[in-house]
């Protein structure tokens, strides 16, 4: 694994330098994990060879699943206008995903060239009634990149999006010919092993014409350095977030829609405290907002999977609740009391059961896309 060891003298000039480092063998034995964006204790340095061990790890700040990413910062959602076009929906699945991580998150919309102004009016007044503010931007006329230099500025941020919206094809611009205009020269300067990858530029991949797609050109997570202070990762297009931190009772919380109207009914509140707000009496969610059915339907998909685990493994994933039913029916959530330590093992019991199973599956319906399956793919990554 790369390390970068960080110094910061008086005069504020970031320098560092990158150490290839092994896992101590009992961190191994124990599963400790490093992810990428880890903060962790090197030891045994061999500067010369500049070589080390990662002895420890520390706490993380925060984690994300899909792709595998610690203390992140922001989450950056980049979709573009065209090439390929905005799907609201597709949309609405990565902002319930970022939502989910309860991690400050930027939508940015690339490519704005390719559209016009009453183009960018509208979907810019949409996206405020969905209670985002975008930015919108252009790696191609450079327009509104600044901004974007500024939300990113010595931060951890994650970019996630389709394929083909330009992620790497950002990251690009803003680790190179940016920084002239937005940071000091030589700021914030690492000294990388040999074969170290962070001063190349990310591969860019065509838009398939047929589709308007892009090819997956980005394979691997990564963080890299940003000139200005601050990492960025890019990560590979997935039209599919897993949503498998999202539950039925969490859901609402990942619409701004419903939040809002939830605060400013306050102190008034849905008269079932578990509210799915599915507009039954009493319900203080209206069904007036252009979001509603997707609401509904992402609902329903996370119900079906619920059921599914339910039927599967007995049991809900970390996170879950357990609900009971109650007096007249009622669906009552229970906080499940197992200790952490527990659920941890088994969840990766339940995760690699699933995996079994689904290989399984797999030999009698070779239609299932097991390598493409955000399920199946989140599943891995926290399994590794
Ligand atoms: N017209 C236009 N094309 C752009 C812009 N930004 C990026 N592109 C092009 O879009 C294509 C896809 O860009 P990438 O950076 O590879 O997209 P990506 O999001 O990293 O895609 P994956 O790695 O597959 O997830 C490339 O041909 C870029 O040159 C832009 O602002 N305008
Ligand atoms: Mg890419
Ligand atoms: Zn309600």
């Amino acid at each position: 694994m790369r390390v970068i060891v960080q110094r910061e003298p008086e005069d504020g000039m970031k320098t560092g330098l990158e150490l290839l480092c092994v896992m101590r063998a009992v961190l191994k034995k124990i599963k400790r994990r490093v992810l990428v964006g880890d903060k962790v204790v090197v030891g045994s340095i061999d500067w010369v060879e500049r070589r080390g061990v990662i002895e420890n790890v520390f706490q993380r700040s925060s984690e994300i699943v899909d792709p595998p990413v610690a203390n992140v910062d922001r989450l950056l959602v980049l979709f573009s206008m065209e090439q390929p076009p905005v799907e609201p929906f597709m949309l609405t699945r990565f902002l319930v995903e970022a939502e989910s991580y309860r991690i400050p998150l930027t939508l940015a919309l690339n490519k704005t060239e390719l559209v016009d102004e009453e183009t960018l009016f509208a979907w810019k007044n949409r996206l405020r009634s969905w209670g985002y503010e975008p930015v919108f931007c252009s790696v191609e006329t450079k327009n509104g990149l600044d901004s974007l230099a500024f939300y990113l500025r010595d931060l951890t941020t994650v970019i996630v999006g389709p394929s083909g919206v330009g992620k790497s094809s950002l990251i690009n611009v803003l680790r190179s010919d940016h920084r002239a205009t937005d940071s000091l020269e030589g700021d914030n300067l690492f000294d990388p092993i040999s074969g170290s990858k962070w001063f190349e530029d990310q591969r860019v991949g065509e838009v398939s014409t047929r589709s308007g797609r892009g090819k997956h050109t980005t394979r691997h997570v990564s963080l890299l350095p940003l000139l200005g202070g601050g990492y960025v990762a890019d990560t590979p297009g997935f039209n599919q977030p897993s949503l498998l931190k999202v539950t039925k009772q969490s859901l609402a919380q990942a619409f701004p829609e419903i939040r809002k109207m939830l605060k400013d009914s306050e102190p008034a509140k849905c008269s079932f405290n578990d509210c799915l707000h599915l507009g039954e009496p009493g319900c203080i969610v209206k069904g007036d907002w252009e979001r509603y059915p997707y609401y509904f339907q992402l609902l329903d998909e996370i119900r079906i999977r619920e059921e599914f685990q339910l039927r599967t493994f007995g049991t809900k994933r970390e996170g879950d609740v357990r609900y009971k039913v109650g007096d007249m029916g009622v669906q009552q959530a229970e906080p499940r009391l197992e200790p952490k330590k527990h659920r941890r093992q088994s969840r990766k019991r339940i995760n690699q059961s699933l995996l079994d199973e689904l290989d399984e599956l797999e030999d009698d319906d070779d239609s299932l896309d097991l390598e493409n399956d955000p399920i199946i793919r989140a599943i891995e990554n926290e399994n590794q």
